[in-house]
Order: structure tokens, then C-alpha cells, then sequence
């Protein structure tokens, strides 16, 4: 397939001021008629040319006459067409067959649409492309019995009852949208139902859709809900602008959420949470993704991007919004850590590997694939930097700019950052590259002290690493927050932001009377690996004194990698300055529990292995187990203590008792991890007891990577009392998915035939599937077996969601970085794939890339 470039993008030929809907709906066959009104926007002459998928034209009319048209492949041109006309198509397209859930699909009996990217197609014949913006209005009729329940974009304007049992909803949005907002939902559904009076005083009905039992489990994301609506007000100037905004949940669908307008459709992984069945993390993600389509309503919906590289525009800005905001909401240093984490363990890799882009890309094969955690999260810290250098009013006046010139318009990157110059007066343009060039810059710190003139000499130097399409890089501009500490007295001399701006620069700092340590990148404020050469000693003193929470974490991670990385060269490591270290923090009575339980947190065995040059899975297993196990026994009588001391009598929902909960179970995993006697017993003894899931699933985390007799009873006593909770088996999936014991592989090909286990459902197929690729030591077996696993389940997925099964390609993309034997292995698992018979363009361009 050939790709799409961004250097080849035209204006539309053809705008389409308006549409009207009209839906006869049914499961197995829905009739979609549309008639749009449009005007010509490009050259005399040409014809109408509008894409469809998989429809079944029946009747194409301009202005009520038969039309003068043909199908070139799935694009419908219609000759004979000028401004004004109106041009009518009715199609049939079958619901229920639609196992790629992009279009309108079933889910669980409920009707709804998926449209981003470029789901719109596959409803109607349209031009499906960002900037083409229209007037919708939508008219439904079904079976009253089958789907009590109608639901479209705006403000619902008509409904009533026909004839045999149907009856019918129309529903009117007033703000021109791109088509990819476009959805509509049917279904006997229930809503939680509240209001929001917003600033300027109007009243907006809100409503969260959901099968009648799953009600009670609504309240959080009602919450969430309206905390997001206040908070855009307050931090943004931004008012929601229709009277109604609906949420509907359903089970199968290919992502988190989407923010079509006034009607977003959510993973019901992502609004249904209640203590039984949904962890605090649960409910973080419930907040933060409710947040998140919430502001999109603003950036992307009121303001859309021009095309699908500007995807960024609108990802990246709305990420950052929602960081904002769930930092506003609880701990700012927990979320930057967890945010960091997050980008470290996904981002960071694949920004190294062969499908690195730039968070704007210069060309794609599908544009699903490029919903990913560079366009999302690196696109976000973008956006956090110019946060970062403009100060947060110097920020807010440009995001002001920005929604004023552009409101109503689909717009580009570019408008985002000319935004921010104009309304500060400065110049990005060397900014401008963060945009263009992919790849995680490194930077070397080195510090330089002279005791006589009492003067530190910080050189800092850049260099942004090849990849593909890339291969010699600019340097950009790079924001770094930096404290000086003295060593003798802890004194801190200097706080102060540098931007890096070329590929070296010396920075001086007078006044400094002792040996400074570095504290570098604090709030991780770039994007960046940092090699600073400061000794465990520097770091022990930094883990616990930095007065910037995140630095103080980054220098305990920096000292257990230094430690592990040591260990997997030398064969064993000395775990004292790490013992001690952690002991200090652990005995610190002002730290909050929520940040000890990050700080205490070894690294991910992915991440030690992308500091490596070459992988090697087993080593890194024993080398961090073994220092998991002295941590343990070392420190027992510390992580007793603290497991009783955070043992609440009753679940109770707040920032102290979730930090609370989440110290216990590292608590608890450490004491196992050091082979404490009673620890597989107290751990069955806090499943058993727990009143709430983050406590069940925590426990039941700890058993599962045991040999532990108590494993197996928790296991099948998690599975019994959840039995049909789709959420929460999904859970039981993916706990076993992630297990480091060495028979997780057979058990996750055993657990692919469970008869719970569907390709067909993505949040199923994530648990399972995802978690095994993710799980370093099941993936990579010396003998091959679990990469013919995943690529035999990429061929399967493949048949029913080209999407989803491209998601899971990504890992064994990574061969590059392990020995050659297990590199063949990968290679020669990526060109089987690529064999096959009928491959999506979905996974073929993940494997062709990956291949090289
Ligand atoms: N903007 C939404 C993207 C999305 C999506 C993309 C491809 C396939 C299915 C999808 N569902 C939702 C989600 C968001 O970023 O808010
Ligand atoms: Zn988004």
C-alpha cells in the first residue's frame, strides 16, 4: 500500500456546509440515507469524489435526480455536481458483521459508532478528512424494544413512535464538525443523570449511559466529570457550549474513549468503578480519560486539526491538559512520577526503534498506527515545555490566542506555536524542531568545581540520536530545571531553568564554597535521557534531601539501575548504598506513603534491559529478584511496620488512604520478595479480608508470582466471585499474563483457550495478549516459543481487527536490541507475518517497518 505523505496535502476540492442523517437501524442491516449539501472549494470541473468502505450502494441522487456516478474502488466519483447541489446516497452497511468496531458495530446489544480516523466511511459515502467541516443533523428510527435508547451528536430536537414497534429520535448540532465527531448510539440504556451550571450561568444536562446494572457504578466518572467542566473554566477560560453532553459505555472498543461532540463514547474500562471491583488506579484512569474527552471539546472539537499529522495538535495539547489536571486533583509529584513512568516504559522505546516518528509524522500506511505514546505523551511534554519556558501566564496567553483565532477552524501545529509566539513575543522557531525530528535526545551533564574561586562549571552537551527517515539531527532547544546542593552542608545554591540551546553550552555558578551535587531535570522538565557522572553517594544524598519531589525519586531510580546494571556486569552487586537509601526514605516521617511507594519501586525488568546494549531477559531477572529479595530481608522489620501501619480498618476513597493502600502491597511484595516466612500467608489473609480491589488485586499480584500453596485457591477464588464481570475477568487475565514465574507461557497458551477468552474483544485480548508481550521473561524464551505464540495470535486478531492486532506487533519489533539467536527467531516471526494471505495495511506496515 502506498503511504500517505503530509508534504502532499491540498485543500478539499469539495466543503460540505451541511448533511442530514437518516438511519433505519438494525443489528444485521442498518440503511443509511444522506443527503449533503456542498460547494465546490478547488478546480472548475472536477467531479465529486467521496470515500466509502464496505457499503452497499443502493441510489445515488444530485438535487432528487438519478446521478451520473461511478465507483473507483471503495471512492464514489459523481459527475456533473456544482456548488449548492444536493447530493443524496443511501447505503446499506451491516452492524452486527463489523468485527473491526470502526464504523457503526454492536457491542453487547447496543449500537454505536467509532469514526476516528476514518470510521466515516465505512457509514457513508463523504469526503472522510479532517477539514472538511458540516452542519449534521440525524434522524433514527429502530425497534423501540431493541434500543429504547437514541442518541447523536448536539441537542436531541424530535422523537415519537411509528409504526411496528419502532420509533424514531432526531437530534441537531449546531457547531460545524469534521465527520471523525460524528456518532450516535442505540440501546436500552440507563443514565446517571446531574447538571452543571456553567460560568456564564447555563444549565447543561449531563447523562452517563450504561446497561440498567452497571448504574451504581457511574458516580465516579459523574464526579470526574463535572470536576473537568469546573476546572476548564478556571484554568482555561474554556465553557462547555451545548445543553446536553452524554457519556455511553460499551464493552468492545478499540481504545480508551472518544470525544465526538456532545456525545462521547467511553471503554466502559474507563466510567465503571466501584471499591469492589475497580483498584485506585482504576479510578485514576476513569478521572483522568473522563478529563480528557471532556477537553477535547476544545482542543479538537472546537478547534480540529487539518489533517491527520496535525493529530498531535489536539493529542498531545489535550494529554497535557489532562495532566494538569489530575495533578490538580491529588498528588502533583505521585502523577509526574507515574507520567514519567509511563513514558519512559513505552515512548522512550519507541522513539529507539524502528517505528520512531517525529510527534508531527512526515507520512503514514494507516493512520491507526499513529495513535501512539509519541504523538500522545511526547507530544504532551511538547506542550509541557513551552509550559515550562513561557511560565504558566505567559502559557495560558497563548492558548487564549490560539482558541480565538482558530475556533471553528481545523488548524495545524504550526497555528499552536505561532499562537505562543504572538502572545508572548518571542521566538520558537529552534522550538519548532521538537516537531519535526524524532528520537530522545541525550544529554551529558558534567560538573566541574573550583574551590578557589568558589565557582561550579556545569557543561552540558547534546546529541539526538539517528532514526529511520533521520539520519543526522538538529540540536533543539532544551529546557532543564537544575539545582546545585552543597555535599558538606546540604545547602542549596542554585534553582534556576537553562535552556540548552545548541549542542554544548557551559553554564557557570559563582558563589558555591563546597563540592556541589547535581540535581538535574528536575519535574523532568525535557523529554530526555540525562548521563550525569555523580557517584551512589551523590544519589543516596539526593534521595533523600532534593527538595523536588520527582528529582529525589529520579536519583533512588538512577542508584538502583546503577546498582542493577553493575550487578548484571560483575555478576553480584553491593545492595548497601541501595539499603540504605531505601531505608531512609521508608523511615522519613514528612513523606507522603502515596511517594514512598513510588521511590521504592524498582525499575521495570523492560526498562533495565533499554539501558543495555544487548537484552539479556535472564540476567536481569536474577539481578533484580536478587536485589527485590535483599531489600526484603534486610529491611523486614521496616516493611512490617509499615504494612501495619497502613492496614485501614474500612475502605474509605482519599488521596491519604489510597497512598495508604498502594504503600501496603509494595509493603507486602518486598517481604515476600526477601522470603519473609509468613508473607504468602499474610498475603492470602489480605485477599481474603480485603473490602475493596485494590487491596484483592494487590494480594493476588504478590501470590501470583509465587510458588506459594496459597496461589492457586486465590486465583480460582478471584475467578469464582467475579464469574461474569467482564472488567474485573479481564483482571484475572491479565494478572496471570504478567506472572515472572517461568511457567507463564504455557499458562497464557493454556489461557488462550479458556472458554472466557475471545480474540474479538480488545480489552480481553490486551489482557491476555498484551500482558504476555509486555512480560519480558515469557516473551523472550531462549527457545522461540512465545514469539510464534504472539505472531500466530497477530495472524489471527488480524482477521477480525486489523487495529488491534497491529498493537501487539511493536514487541517483537524490538529484535535489534537482543542476541542474534533470539533476533532470528523474532525476524523470522515478523516474516511469517508478513506471508500471510490478506494482511491488513494495519499490521503490514508495523511488520515491514519493524523488519527494516
Ligand atoms: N481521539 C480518540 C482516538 C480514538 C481512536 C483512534 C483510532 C481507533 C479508535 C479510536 N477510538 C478513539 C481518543 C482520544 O484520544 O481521546
Ligand atoms: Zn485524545
Amino acid at each position: 500500500p502506498a503511504p500517505t505523505r503530509r508534504e502532499d496535502y491540498r485543500p478539499p476540492e469539495w466543503l460540505v456546509p451541511s448533511i442530514d442523517l437518516d438511519f433505519d437501524l438494525g443489528a444485521e442491516r442498518t440503511l443509511v440515507r444522506s443527503r449533503l449539501t456542498v460547494e465546490r472549494n478547488g478546480a472548475e470541473g472536477a467531479p465529486l469524489r467521496l470515500d466509502g468502505e464496505n457499503l452497499t450502494l443502493l441510489d445515488v441522487r444530485v438535487n432528487g435526480a438519478p446521478a451520473d456516478y461511478a465507483l473507483d474502488g471503495d471512492m464514489l466519483i459523481v459527475e456533473g455536481v456544482n456548488s449548492g447541489d444536493s447530493v443524496e446516497t443511501t447505503v446499506a452497511i451491516q452492524p452486527a458483521a463489523n468485527t473491526q468496531l470502526m464504523g457503526l458495530y454492536a457491542s453487547g446489544g447496543i449500537l454505536c459508532t467509532q469514526c476516528e480516523a476514518e470510521g466515516f466511511r465505512r457509514i457513508t459515502f463523504f469526503p472522510d478528512r479532517p477539514d472538511v467541516l458540516s452542519r449534521y443533523t440525524v434522524r433514527m428510527s429502530a425497534d423501540k424494544a431493541l434500543y429504547p435508547v437514541l442518541l447523536a451528536n448536539g441537542d436531541p430536537v424530535g422523537s415519537g413512535d411509528l409504526e411496528g414497534g419502532r420509533h424514531y429520535a432526531e437530534w441537531n448540532d449546531p457547531y460545524p464538525k469534521p465527520c471523525y465527531l460524528f456518532a450516535l448510539v442505540a440501546g436500552d440504556l440507563q443514565a446517571n443523570r446531574d447538571r452543571f451550571v456553567t460560568q456564564s450561568g447555563r444549565t447543561v444536562d449531563l447523562g452517563i449511559w450504561v446497561r440498567p446494572e452497571d448504574l451504581p457504578k457511574t458516580h465516579h466518572a459523574m464526579a470526574a466529570l463535572k470536576a473537568s467542566m469546573a476546572w476548564d473554566e478556571k484554568v482555561y477560560g474554556r465553557e462547555y457550549d451545548l445543553d446536553v453532553f452524554n457519556i455511553v459505555a460499551v464493552s468492545d472498543f478499540n481504545f480508551g474513549a472518544m470525544e465526538n461532540k456532545g456525545l462521547n463514547i467511553f471503554n466502559s474500562r474507563y466510567i465503571l468503578a466501584d471499591p469492589d471491583t475497580a483498584t485506585d488506579a482504576d479510578y485514576d484512569a476513569v478521572a483522568g480519560v473522563v478529563a480528557h474527552e471532556y477537553f477535547h471539546n476544545w482542543s479538537g472539537n472546537r478547534v480540529t486539526c487539518r489533517d491527520w499529522f496535525q493529530l498531535s495538535l489536539k493529542e498531545g495539547f489535550t494529554v497535557f491538559r489532562d495532566q494538569q489536571f489530575s495533578a490538580d486533583q491529588g498528588s502533583a509529584a505521585v502523577k509526574r512520577i507515574e507520567d514519567v513512568r509511563a513514558l519512559r516504559a513505552i515512548q522512550f522505546p519507541e522513539d529507539a526503534g524502528p517505528l520512531a516518528h517525529p510527534i508531527r509524522p512526515e507520512s503514514y500506511i494507516e493512520i491507526s498506527n499513529f495513535y501512539t505514546a509519541t504523538i500522545y505523551d511526547k507530544g504532551a511534554e511538547i506542550i509541557r515545555m513551552m509550559h515550562t519556558m513561557l511560565g504558566g501566564e505567559g502559557f495560558r496567553r497563548g492558548t487564549d490566542l490560539y482558541f480565538e483565532r482558530h475556533d471553528g477552524e481545523a488548524a495545524t501545529c504550526e497555528d499552536f506555536v505561532k499562537a505562543m509566539e504572538d502572545a508572548n513575543g518571542v521566538d520558537l522557531s529552534r522550538f519548532r524542531l521538537w516537531y519535526a525530528q524524532a528520537g530522545t535526545p541525550r544529554i551529558t551533564a558534567s560538573l566541574r568545581h573550583d574551590d578557589a574561586a568558589g565557582r561550579a562549571h556545569l557543561t552540558l552537551e547534546q546529541a539526538v540520536p539517528p532514526t529511520p527517515g533521520q539520519d543526522s539531527k538538529q540540536p533543539m532547544p532544551v529546557p532543564l530545571k537544575v539545582a546545585l546542593f552543597g555535599d558538606l552542608t546540604g545547602e542549596k545554591y542554585a534553582d534556576r531553568l537553562i535552556v540548552l540551546e545548541g549542542v554544548a553550552q557551559e553554564v557557570i555558578f559563582d558563589g558555591i564554597g563546597e563540592r556541589p551535587i547535581l540535581s538535574i531535570n528536575r519535574d523532568f522538565s525535557a523529554p530526555v535521557i540525562v548521563e550525569a557522572d555523580r557517584s551512589a553517594g551523590d544519589l543516596a544524598f539526593l534521595s533523600a534531601n532534593d527538595d523536588n519531589p520527582f528529582a529525589r525519586y529520579e536519583a533512588m531510580q538512577q542508584l538502583m539501575l546503577d546498582t542493577l546494571l553493575g550487578a548484571i556486569r560483575n555478576g553480584a552487586a553491593d545492595s548497601g548504598p541501595v539499603t540504605e537509601a531505601v531505608r531512609r526514605t521508608l523511615s522519613d516521617p514528612n513523606l507522603d506513603p502515596a511517594f514512598i511507594a513510588e521511590a521504592v519501586l524498582m525499575p521495570s525488568e523492560a526498562f533495565i534491559g533499554d539501558q543495555m546494549e544487548m537484552v539479556d531477559p535472564n540476567a536481569i531477572h536474577i539481578a533484580r529478584e536478587a536485589l527485590r529479595a535483599d531489600l526484603g530481608a534486610d529491611l523486614e522489620r521496616l516493611w512490617r511496620d509499615l504494612y501495619a501501619a497502613t492496614t485501614a480498618n474500612r475502605f474509605e476513597y482519599s488521596p491519604a488512604a489510597k497512598g495508604a493502600r498502594r504503600l501496603r502491597t509494595v509493603a507486602l511484595s518486598y517481604l515476600m520478595a526477601g522470603g519473609a516466612e509468613d508473607a504468602a500467608a499474610l498475603a492470602r489473609q489480605q485477599f481474603d479480608a480485603a473490602d475493596n480491589m485494590t487491596d484483592r488485586q494487590g494480594a493476588l499480584g504478590v501470590l501470583v508470582n509465587s510458588d506459594a500453596p496459597e496461589r492457586e485457591a486465590a486465583l480460582a477464588a478471584f475467578y469464582d466471585r467475579y464469574r461474569g464481570n467482564a472488567l474485573v475477568i479481564d483482571k484475572w487475565f491479565s494478572v496471570q499474563a504478567l506472572s515472572t514465574r517461568p511457567d507463564t507461557g504455557a499458562v497464557v497458551k493454556a489461557l488462550a483457550d479458556h472458554p472466557d477468552f475471545t480474540l474479538s474483544n480488545p480489552n480481553r485480548l490486551r489482557a491476555l495478549i498484551g500482558g504476555f508481550a509486555a512480560n519480558q521473561c515469557a516473551l523472550h524464551v531462549a527457545d522461540g516459543s512465545g514469539y510464534r505464540f504472539l505472531a500466530d495470535m497477530i495472524l489471527a486478531v488480524d482477521k477480525l481487527n486489523p487495529q488491534t492486532a497491529a498493537r501487539l506487533v511493536p514487541p517483537l519489533g524490538r529484535w535489534r536490541r537482543f542476541d542474534a539467536d533470539r533476533a532470528d527467531k523474532m525476524k523470522a516471526e515478523l516474516s511469517r507475518i508478513l506471508a500471510a494471505d490478506d494482511l491488513s495495511k494495519d499490521v503490514f506496515e508495523q511488520v515491514s517497518k519493524s523488519l527494516g
